[in-house]
């Protein structure tokens, strides 16, 4: 069996070396040359513990290379990134492109599955597009949706032990695609229709960020009512069928930020707590910032003279350098624009130099500013002291004051 990932990026090459790691011969193809360059030299051009080790094992052994174009295989894979343009209109055409790629190469039996997060439908229409262009190959292959669901920072584990979710154009294509699967997943292999799949990916994370939007929107009520959020939901916590998670100031990443909206650009009718959902976790990025500009108006007023503040981390979750759609950096970016000569200092313990920002050790800004924002619960921060000395405006909970 050889197979074709189309698509070397956070998830593609990672699949694509597991599933050398487990015997199958593999072809991980990126239209950018330096990924292609990088990946056959043995290095990794994303973060991913553990990963480089076993690219240089499936380089070794000779199950895996890395190439610009695609050549003929038994089973192609499309795992390239779907963003949104405009007006949070899902952009389907890297999927399309990387599909026109392969069309050539398709041959009867093969197996051509889509992994890239995509909007309902997708599916279908690719299938369509495959047999306008191949009309010979009609039912003569098996074409399928399968969502992937690994946590950045724990890829190796969850893509071999999570259960996934697999649903074909028609039985077969289900079938072919759960056996693919099969050799390098231990999780449960489930089978559905492709329009399920493709709804079922976008539900999750979209069921992430209505929860997360729901404990965004009790810290919004908790600040009036003068309650403090944290004891507030740990309390609730205790009922046995409430698991409330955690506000913050905002909700970032490439996934959870991004997928609701194919929800809601294609339902807008129906998707009525979802858009909210997005609203509220962008609202309360919104809502840190006008805080921080408050906090620091306040103390000239009071001290006649422009505080020192320290925004505390950049990165879009605790303990990663990953900055996409981050909350933390935006906030930073408009209160560094609204800085009126105030001293602003940039915390990100995960970096070592960022191009647009300077960047201050997090204890030397601790203790040099009279405002300190905390904006992403990195453990580092965990460490420093409460100071009754410093205005402490704590949106991730690192206190829980
Ligand atoms: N966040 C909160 N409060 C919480 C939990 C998270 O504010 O209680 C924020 C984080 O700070 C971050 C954002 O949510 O800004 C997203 O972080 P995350 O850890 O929830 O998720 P991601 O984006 O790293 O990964 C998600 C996962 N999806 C779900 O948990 C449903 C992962 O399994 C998916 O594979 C991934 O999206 C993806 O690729 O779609």
């Amino acid at each position: 069996m050889k197979a074709c990932f189309m698509g070397l990026g956070y998830i593609g090459l990672p699949t694509a070396i597991i599933a050398a790691k487990h015997g199958l011969d593999v072809i991980g193809v990126d239209i950018n040359s330096k990924v292609v360059e990088q990946t056959l030299s043995g290095h990794l051009h994303i973060v991913e513990p553990g990963l480089e080790g076993l690219l240089q094992e499936v380089l070794a052994e000779g199950h895996f290379t890395a190439l610009s174009h695609p050549v003929e295989c038994d089973a192609y894979f499309i795992v390239v990134p779907t963003p949104f343009k405009g007006d949070h209109q899902p952009d389907i055409s890297y999927v399309k492109n990387a599909t026109s790629m392969v069309l050539p190469l398709l041959k009867e039996g093969d197996l051509f599955v889509i992994e890239s997060t995509s909007p309902v439908g997708t599916t279908e229409l690719i299938t369509d597009f495959i047999f306008q262009n191949r009309p010979e190959l009609k039912d003569k292959i098996y074409i399928a949706y399968c969502p992937e669901r690994v946590l950045p920072g724990n890829v190796i584990y969850e893509l071999v032990n999570n259960d996934r979710v697999i649903g074909g154009i028609n039985e077969e294509s289900t079938t072919h695609a759960i056996d693919f699967y099969s050799h390098f997943v231990k999780g449960q292999l489930h089978r559905t229709n492709a329009r399920t799949a493709e709804l079922c990916k976008l539900t999750e994370n979209s069921s992430r960020d209505v929860q997360i939007a729901f404990a965004n929107e009790l810290s919004l009520i908790c600040e009036q009512a003068n309650i403090n959020v944290w004891d507030l939901i740990e309390l609730a916590n205790k009922h046995p069928r409430v698991n409330i998670l955690q506000p913050g100031c905002g909700v970032g990443g490439h996934c959870i930020a991004v997928d609701p909206y194919f929800i809601t650009a294609a339902y807008p009718k129906q998707a009525k707590i979802i858009a909210a959902a997005r609203e509220i976790n962008n609202y309360k990025a919104q809502w840190c910032a006008e805080r921080v500009k408050n906090a620091m108006l306040e103390f000239e007023l009071k001290n006649s003279r422009k505080p020192v503040v320290a925004m505390m981390g950049l990165a879009f979750k605790p303990n990663i350098d990953d900055m996409r759609e981050s909350p933390s950096k935006r906030i930073t970016t408009e209160v560094l624009q609204s800085k009126n000569n105030a001293d602003i200092l940039v915390v990100e313990p995960n970096i070592k130099e960022h191009n647009v920002f300077k960047l201050t050790p997090y204890i030397e800004a601790y203790e040099r500013a009279d405002i300190v924002v905390f904006l992403t619960a990195h453990n580092e921060f965990k460490e420093l002291k409460w100071s009754d000395d410093k205005i402490i405006l704590d949106f991730c909970g690192i206190f829980k004051k």
